[in-house]
C-alpha cells in the first residue's frame, strides 16, 4: 500500500448555515467522514488541508434572526460560536474554520462576481418575482413554500424541493406562500444578473464523464440535471443580509448566497494561509492542477458542487475543479427524519456535555449513510459502544496490557522463535489495517471502521485461543511470545484507531509509550515497526466506558420516546369508539391538544398486521409517521393527498413494534364504519384548529 510519492490534498466540509446547532446527521453527512479521511492521509505524511467554516448568509439566517428577535449578524456570531466548539470538542481536525461574514470573504466573492462579469458572462435579465404586499420584500429562495412542480411536495422552499431534491426558482412553486406571514405572494418585476449554466453544459460534461470513481448517487443527479439541459441561474438577490453585488446599478442587492458560499472555501484557504504567515500559500493548492479537491457534503448539496460551483470555477479560470464530490445520504433518528422544528434532534452539544466523542465517532462511522440513509438510534449505539467498544476492543487491549504488567514488569517480553499463530495474527492484523487504507481512500469509512473491529476481534479470539495465563506456569517462553505479539497488535490497534477515534488513540498510544514515535512517524513505517522486546509500557487506563440503560432512556426520554405504550394488543387504539359521557372540559383543557390540518403524502401497510396503514403526513412543519388501524376501509389511493386532521401533540406511541407519532381523527360507529375528518375547504398543512 505504500507509496512514495506524496499527494497535494485539499478536503471541505459543506459551510454549515450559522442558523442552529449542528446534529448527529449534519456530523455524520459531512464533516466525520472527511474528519476521518483527513486524519488518515495526515498519517500517510500527505500534504493536506481542511477546510471549513459558517456559512453566514442566506435566507436561513435571516429567518432565524426573525424568530429570535435579534441581527442576522448576531445570529450568525451566536451559531459560528457554537458550532466551532462543538467540531473542536468532536474532534474534527479542521486546518481552518473561517465565517462569510469577513472582509477576506467579501472582498474575495466580489472579485469572482466582478471577473465573471467582465468576462461578459452574466446577463441582465428583467423578470417577475415573488414580492409579499404585507411584509414589503421580495420572497427569495427560503421565504417562500408550496408545492413542488417536480413532485407535488408540499412543503417544497422557494431554492430546493427537499424531498425529490430539485433546485428551484421561486416563481416556479405552485401554491407558493411567505414563509413569514403565510399570504400569497405577487409577482413584481425585478432585474437579475443571471450565469448561464448553459455554455459550459459541454465542458461540465466531458469533465464529469471522466470521473469513474465518483459515487453513483451523484453521477445520477448530474446525468439528470444535463438530460432536462441547464437552464440560466440568478446569481444576486433581492434581500439586504448578503454581499452587496459590486455593481452600481444594482443598488440594495445582494449575491445569491449559493454563489459566495463556497467561495467561502477559498477564502477560508487564504484565512488560513495568512494565519500560518504565508498569504500566498493558498494558490499551491486552489491553482496547482496537482492538487486533489475533495467536497464532502449531504446529498441536497449535489447540484451546487457538482454543477454550480463548477462552473463559477471555470467560468473564473485559473482553477481546480473537484476530484470528487463525496455525497452522502441523509441519517435518520430513531427511524424518523431529524426535525429542527419539532425539536426532535440530537444536537452534538448536548451530546457532548453528556458522553465522550469517541463512541459516537465510532457508531457514526459503522452507520455511515454512504450509499442509503441510514438510522442512529440510542439503543444500537448503547450496544456498538457496550458489546464492541468496551467488550472486544477495550477487553483485548486491557487484558493485554494488565497481563504485561503483571507478569512481565511492564515492559515487552523478549520473543524467542513465533509460532505460526503469532505470526499469522499479525499478518492478519496488517492485511486488515491494508483494507482500511484501501476503503478510506475510496471514501468507504463504513468498511474502514469494520476493518478495524475485526482486527480486535480476531486479537481477542488470539489471546484467548493462546491461553496465556496456562503458558505463564508451564511454558514461559510461549506466554512472552503471546505477549509480545498481543502488544504488537495492540500498536497496529492504536494506529488503526487513529483516524476514527483520535481521543482514545492519544490515550493508548500513552499507555504503550510511543507518544513521540507516532507524532513524527508515517502510517508505513508505524505499521512495519516492532516495538522493541524490553520497552516500557505506562500504567494502563480504561479506554472505553459502558453505558448503562438508564443513561440511554433519559435520551429517548429527550426524544419523547421513551416507554412509549405499546399497544400491541389493540390494533385500533386511535380509534376507539367511546361513547358514554365524558367529564367535563375547560377550554384550556381544550387548548392544550395541537389539533391541525396534516395533508396524507404516502401509506403502506405495515407488515404482518390486516388494519395497520403507516401514514407518512406533512402536518405544515414537517414529515411525522401515524401508525392508524384503517387498511380495511382505505387504499394508499384513497388517502395520499387527503388533508386530515391530527393530533399533533400526542405522546408518541408504539403500535406493533412502530412508533406512531399522532393521532387522525375519525368518525367510528359501532358498526365499525369509520369516516376520517376532513376540513370542509382546502386548507394548508399546519392550520391549526381551534
Ligand atoms: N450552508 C447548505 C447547508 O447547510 C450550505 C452549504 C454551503 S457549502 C458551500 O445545507
Ligand atoms: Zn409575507
Amino acid at each position: 500500500m505504500s507509496s512514495n510519492k506524496k499527494e497535494k490534498i485539499l478536503v471541505t466540509s459543506a459551510l454549515p448555515y450559522a442558523n442552529g446547532p449542528i446534529h448527529l446527521g449534519h456530523l455524520a453527512g459531512a464533516y466525520l467522514p472527511a474528519d476521518i479521511f483527513v486524519r488518515y492521509h495526515r498519517l500517510k505524511k500527505n500534504d493536506i488541508i481542511y477546510i471549513c467554516g459558517s456559512d453566514e448568509h442566506g435566507v436561513p439566517i435571516t429567518l432565524r434572526a426573525e424568530q429570535e428577535g435579534i441581527k442576522p449578524q448576531e445570529v450568525a456570531d451566536k451559531y459560528h460560536d457554537m458550532n466551532k466548539l462543538s467540531f473542536e470538542k468532536a474532534g474534527i481536525s479542521f486546518d481552518n474554520f473561517s465565517k462569510t461574514t469577513l472582509s477576506i470573504h467579501y472582498e474575495t466573492s466580489t472579485e469572482f462576481f466582478r471577473d465573471i462579469y467582465e468576462k461578459d458572462l452574466l446577463i441582465k435579465k428583467g423578470e417577475t418575482q415573488l414580492y409579499c404586499e404585507k411584509d414589503k420584500m421580495f420572497l427569495a429562495d427560503r421565504f417562500v413554500e408550496g408545492v413542488c412542480p417536480k413532485c407535488g411536495n408540499l412543503g417544497a422552499r422557494g431554492d430546493q424541493c427537499e424531498k425529490c431534491g430539485k433546485w428551484l426558482d421561486p416563481t416556479t412553486l405552485k401554491e407558493p406562500k411567505c414563509k413569514l406571514c403565510g399570504s400569497t405572494p405577487v409577482q413584481r418585476s425585478t432585474e437579475h444578473w443571471y450565469i448561464q449554466l448553459g455554455r459550459f453544459q459541454k465542458q461540465l460534461e466531458e469533465w464529469i464523464l471522466n470521473k469513474k470513481d465518483w459515487k453513483d448517487n451523484v453521477l445520477n443527479f448530474c446525468k439528470g440535471w444535463f438530460d432536462q439541459g441547464l437552464e440560466d441561474r440568478a446569481v444576486t438577490r433581492d434581500l439586504d443580509w448578503g454581499i452587496p453585488v459590486p455593481l452600481e446599478e444594482a443598488e440594495g442587492k445582494v449575491l445569491y448566497v449559493w454563489f459566495d458560499a463556497p467561495i467561502g472555501y477559498i477564502s477560508s484557504t487564504k484565512e488560513w494561509a495568512g494565519n500560518i504567515g504565508e498569504p500566498d500559500k493558498w494558490k499551491d493548492y486552489w491553482c496547482d492542477q496537482e492538487t486533489k479537491l475533495y467536497h464532502f457534503i449531504g446529498k441536497d448539496n449535489i447540484v451546487f458542487h457538482a454543477i454550480f460551483f463548477p462552473v463559477i470555477l471555470m467560468a473564473k479560470g485559473g482553477y481546480i475543479l473537484p476530484d470528487n464530490v463525496v455525497a452522502n445520504e441523509f441519517l435518520n433518528l430513531e427511524s424518523r427524519k431529524f426535525s429542527t422544528s419539532q425539536n426532535f434532534a440530537v444536537w452534538l452539544n448536548d451530546y457532548l456535555s453528556e458522553f465522550p466523542p469517541d463512541p459516537l465517532r465510532y457508531c457514526l462511522a459503522s452507520i455511515s449513510p454512504e450509499t442509503k440513509d441510514s438510522d442512529f438510534s440510542w439503543k444500537d449505539f448503547q450496544a456498538r459502544n457496550n458489546n464492541e467498544l468496551a467488550d472486544v476492543l477495550g477487553n483485548f487491549i486491557n487484558r493485554t496490557l494488565v497481563f504485561a504488567f503483571k507478569n512481565f514488569d511492564g515492559k515487552v517480553p523478549e520473543p524467542e522463535r513465533l509460532s505460526d499463530e503469532d505470526i499469522s495474527i499479525l499478518t492478519s492484523a496488517d492485511n486488515l489495517l491494508d483494507d482500511i487504507e484501501d476503503n478510506l481512500v475510496k471514501f468507504r469509512v463504513r468498511q474502514g471502521i469494520g476493518n478495524f473491529m475485526e482486527i480486535a476481534r480476531r486479537a481477542n479470539k488470539y489471546f484467548n485461543d493462546c491461553e496465556p495465563w496456562v503458558t505463564l506456569k508451564n511454558d514461559r517462553q510461549k506466554c512472552a511470545n503471546t505477549v509480545y505479539t498481543s502488544l504488537q497488535i495492540v500498536k497496529k490497534l492504536a494506529l488503526g484507531m487513529a483516524p476514527f477515534m483520535p481521543f482514545s488513540y492519544e490515550k493508548l498510544v500513552g499507555m504503550i509509550n510511543l507518544e513521540d514515535e507516532f507524532r513524527s512517524n508515517s502510517w508505513d513505517e508505524l505499521k512495519s515497526e516492532m516495538i522493541p522486546a524490553g520497552s516500557e509500557l505506562n500504567k494502563p487506563g480504561i479506554l472505553f466506558s459502558k453505558i448503562e440503560d438508564e443513561t440511554i432512556n433519559k435520551e429517548l426520554e429527550k426524544l419523547k420516546l421513551a416507554s412509549p405504550v405499546d399497544s400491541d394488543a389493540n390494533e385500533s387504539q386511535d380509534q376507539k369508539t367511546e361513547k358514554e359521557k365524558l367529564d367535563e372540559i375547560t377550554i384550556d383543557d381544550f387548548k392544550k391538544i395541537d389539533l391541525r390540518i396534516a395533508e396524507i403524502k404516502s401509506a403502506s401497510p405495515v407488515p404482518k398486521t390486516e388494519k395497520l396503514l403507516r401514514l407518512e403526513v406533512d402536518d405544515g412543519d414537517d414529515i411525522r409517521f401515524i401508525i392508524s388501524g384503517i387498511a380495511d376501509k382505505y387504499t394508499a389511493g384513497d388517502l395520499i393527498g387527503k388533508k386530515i386532521v391530527v393530533i399533533a401533540n400526542l405522546k408518541p406511541a408504539k403500535i406493533r413494534g412502530e412508533i406512531s407519532n399522532g393521532m387522525l381523527l375519525a368518525a367510528v360507529t359501532d358498526e365499525d364504519d369509520l369516516a376520517l375528518v376532513i376540513a370542509d375547504k382546502d386548507m394548508k398543512p399546519g392550520t391549526r384548529i381551534s
